[in-house]
């Protein structure tokens, strides 16, 4: 069975007075401001975000983020050393057998799922909130698919992100250029790499678990 997926390439900014401005005058096509919560889940041992997959419930929907295999490869140009890319999956089912073929080698106790019909899936593989917060987000939809989200997260961090949604199959390259050059004309800095709101939450709220992603080199 195959699922859709997409990767989502996106480059985190500190936002200032300057850079909102040009934003301002810059064309968008859209604009809007909503709040979501994220809740973030894993195992006891942290098996999931130690492989840098990041299992997430915002507004009643599943998420997972994981690497793609570009992401660890090879030599990359300076300017896509500073962006992200995730693939994201939002089928639950999908979700629920890459999080299972993580956990499998971790935990053989599967068999308790039964004795507890009324339990949620996520608690049944041992699954438990480890983060969660709320985030006001701005975002601003330029020309050729470049999105740009304001975020001002609850525990008192703001960032921003120039994001590309790539379809599975698309293209990486083209995603990464187009997220140059919204740089450029933001002109951001471009050599900052900035910080995103879990690494901050982390080292704020569970400084063990945050150690533990910096030895794994996760964050
Ligand atoms: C991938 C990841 C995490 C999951 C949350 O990802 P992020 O894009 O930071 O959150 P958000 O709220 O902006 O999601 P969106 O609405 O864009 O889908 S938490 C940590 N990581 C890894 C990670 C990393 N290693 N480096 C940077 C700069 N960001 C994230």
């Amino acid at each position: 069975m195959s699922f859709q997926m997409s990767v989502e390439v996106e480059r985190k900014f500190l936002c200032n007075a300057d850079i909102l401005k040009t934003l301002e005058e810059t064309e968008v096509t859209c604009v809007g401001q909503h709040q979501f919560k994220d809740q973030y889940f894993d195992s006891p041992n942290f098996d999931l975000t130690l492989k840098d997959m990041w299992l997430r419930k915002r507004k009643e929907c599943w998420e997972l983020k994981s690497p793609t295999a570009e992401e660890t490869s090879g030599e990359q140009s300076k300017s896509a050393a500073l962006c992200t890319r995730y693939k994201e999956i939002t089928n639950l089912p999908e979700i629920q057998l890459r999080v299972k073929e993580v956990l499998k080698d971790v935990c053989e106790d599967t068999e308790k799922s039964s004795s507890m019909e009324n339990e949620s899936w996520h608690s049944k593989m041992n699954l438990a909130c480890f983060a969660e917060f709320t985030t006001v987000r701005r975002s601003f939809i330029l020309e050729d698919g470049v999105r740009i989200d304001l975020d001002q997260a609850d525990f008192g961090y703001h960032v921003g992100e120039i994001e590309v949604l790539v379809p599975e199959e698309g293209d990486v390259q083209s995603a990464l250029e187009k997220i140059e050059r919204t740089a450029r004309k933001l002109g951001l800095a471009g050599d900052q790499r900035v910080e995103g709101k879990m690494s901050v939450y982390l080292k704020r709220n569970n400084p063990e678990h945050y150690a533990k992603l910096l030895r794994a080199h996760v964050l």
